[in-house]
């Protein structure tokens, strides 16, 4: 079924997820398929049957039975008990459902906070220590877009990607993307993860997935912004455990959030 999508130009998918949403997009297709092919099969039968030759005075007594009112109904109640039975717990459930820190640095969710501006991406993590340094919003300017308190000691170490530099992520482990905004509303989107979430300032909405194959992904905005919109381009690269680790302690060493004095 993934195969078929990909081959109609869905992108690549390289998140756990993927597969999920892809089979579900082609479910909807197939079942709009099915629909569009009955509807048009009713439509040529009731051309032919209805037709002027066959049916020379019209019928003004119309349909007697009450059948068609009942299965009208039918379809209302059972769309109503899927919407509020199903789909909504089953989204709210969805979204909620992050995943959860066990104590062990080698495979927790890595958490990234991911800051949209008109009109790059910029990233964050909390560096060795597990910890993300102090942030305050008069501290925020072009440079230091999270607002880093660089005097801070648990700020040292953060691993900062700012203007649009690519940042990386470790192949089968859960990231946990904290989505915000300084400046309008942006939207980040990685096709090949299969996530889209509106970047809103002043909020820190999460979204979450767990990258399975090795390679480079573009980050897009979703979200018209602004005349820069369409190159708001990002970019974040998948590699192995260990890479991910050498540049995560490479990257912090480097400067981190220390930089920002
Ligand atoms: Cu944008």
């Amino acid at each position: 079924m993934t195969k078929i999508l990909e081959m109609l130009g869905l992108p690549a998918s390289a998140s756990n997820h993927a597969s999920a949403l892809d089979d579900f997009t082609a479910y909807v297709h197939l079942l709009m398929l099915v629909l569009f092919v009955g509807w048009l099969a009713y439509y040529l039968i009731a051309l032919v049957k209805f037709r002027k030759a066959a049916n020379p005075s019209a019928n003004h007594a119309g349909v007697k039975s009450n059948m068609s009112t009942y299965l009208e109904g039918g379809v209302a109640v059972i769309e109503a008990v899927l919407l509020i039975g199903f789909a909504i717990p089953l989204w709210a459930h969805a979204v909620d459902d992050l995943p959860a820190a066990t104590g062990n640095p080698k495979t927790d969710p890595i958490e990234v906070q991911i800051m949209g501006m008109q009109f790059k991406w910029n990233a964050h993590f909390a560096g060795p220590d597990n910890k993300f340094g102090k942030q305050e919003i008069k501290e925020a300017s072009q440079g230091n877009p999270f607002g880093i308190v660089a005097a801070d000691a648990a700020a040292k170490d953060d691993v900062v990607c700012v203007a649009g530099e690519p940042f990386k992520l470790p192949v089968g482990r859960a990231a946990v993307c904290r989505v915000s905004s300084m400046d309008v509303i942006h939207c980040f989107k990685v096709g090949a993860m299969r996530v889209t979430q509106d970047a809103i300032p002043g909020m820190s909405i999460p979204v979450h997935f767990v990258p399975n194959k090795v390679g480079k992904y573009a980050i897009t905005c979703a979200q018209l912004c602004g005349s820069g919109h369409s190159v708001m381009r990002g970019e974040f690269e998948v590699v192995s455990p260990e890479d991910w680790e050498k540049w995560y302690a490479d990257k912090s060493k480097a400067g981190g959030g220390g930089s920002f004095e």
